[in-house]
């Protein structure tokens, strides 16, 4: 085991399709991580002693450095982490530009189509929900009419990655696992999880393979971790330091600045802190917390709004 300031730990929940999109990363590195799994609805004190706020799953920790969503934490996962790769041949940063296509198939598809079936939601989940998306969001009557339009939106996304495996290859981006695989199966998997009646997906004979396949890539060293034991671990680590703000800063922001960040889309719980490292795909704020000590929490640029503190 690595010494503990170096243990990749992912705060996480087993049926996350996002947490999901990173275990398969971790499963093609090979590497062993420590599972610390969170609360499904808030309060997630551990966790937002980390993260200063963000309550979003998954959020890798190492250490006192804390990276929130999916794709940025692929990004430092890849970094860290360089054999293999996880492209073969094509240019990584167009496979990041559709990562977020690949969510929308969550959202816009599996949801409709699991919930159409009849199932009840936990009342207390709903209200969470509700609170993540800033409206009301846990609408059972609305998933069952959206339901038909979904299973047409699903059916043409699935073509377009059955046509990816028309050449015989064995992954999305040719003869090894990568992004695009990581990125196209979560929400099949959540699907296939959630047990809806998945004819759709199984008229694709290819596809069915691929997953398969994907399944067996299984979820790298996998060992648990209590929440409470990761926040000791970030109070005796010290956060990564160095790094600068890059020259061009939309909106002129400059290390030193106090800055607020939340999420554009929902779960926009802000987060607070100095900014100490920027660039078109980074922003690191450093905070301290009672219990956690000094972090460095890192977030992604797309997605993802600064703002100087008023
Ligand atoms: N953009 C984020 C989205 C993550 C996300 O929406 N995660 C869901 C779980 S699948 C979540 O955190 N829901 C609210 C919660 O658990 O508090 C990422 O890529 O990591």
């Amino acid at each position: 085991m690595a010494p503990e300031d170096h243990q990749v730990i992912l705060h996480q929940y087993d049926v996350s399709p996002y947490v999901r999109k990173v275990k398969i990363v971790l499963a093609i590195k090979r590497i062993d991580w420590r599972a610390c799994t969170q609360p499904v609805i808030a309060p997630k004190p551990d966790l937002v002693a980390l993260t200063g706020g963000y309550r979003k799953i998954p959020v890798l920790q190492i250490g006192a450095d804390i990276y929130c969503d999916s794709d940025l934490i692929i990004r430092e996962l890849d970094r860290r982490y360089p054999d293999p790769p996880l492209h073969t041949g094509t240019d990584k940063a167009i496979l990041f530009a559709l990562s977020p296509w690949f969510a929308a198939l969550l959202t816009e598809t599996a949801v409709p189509l699991i919930f159409s079936d009849g199932r009840s939601v936990d009342p207390a989940f709903a209200r969470d929900r509700d609170q993540v998306m800033g409206r009301p969001y846990v609408d059972i009557p609305g998933w069952k009419a959206a339901a038909p339009r979904a299973a047409e939106a699903l059916r043409a996304q699935l073509d377009w990655i059955d046509r990816m495996l028309a050449d015989r290859r064995s992954w999305l981006g040719g003869d090894t696992p990568g992004l695009l695989d990581a990125f196209a199966f979560p929400n099949i998997g959540f699907m296939r999880d959630m047990g809806i009646d998945i004819a759709l997906i199984d008229a694709f004979p290819r596809i069915t393979a691929w997953e398969e396949r994907v399944c067996n890539l299984g979820e790298g060293g996998r060992s648990e971790i209590s929440t409470a034991e990761a926040v000791e671990i970030a109070s005796r680590a010290t956060p990564l330091t160095g790094g600068d703000v890059a020259p061009n800063e939309p909106n002129g922001l400059k290390a030193g600045d106090r800055v607020v960040v939340r999420a554009v889309d929902y779960g926009q719980d802000p987060v607070e802190g100095i900014l100490i490292s920027a660039s078109a795909q980074h922003a690191t704020i450093q905070r301290m917390d009672e219990r956690a000590g000094l972090i460095s929490a890192h977030f992604p640029r797309f997605g993802f709004q600064i703002d100087r503190h008023a």
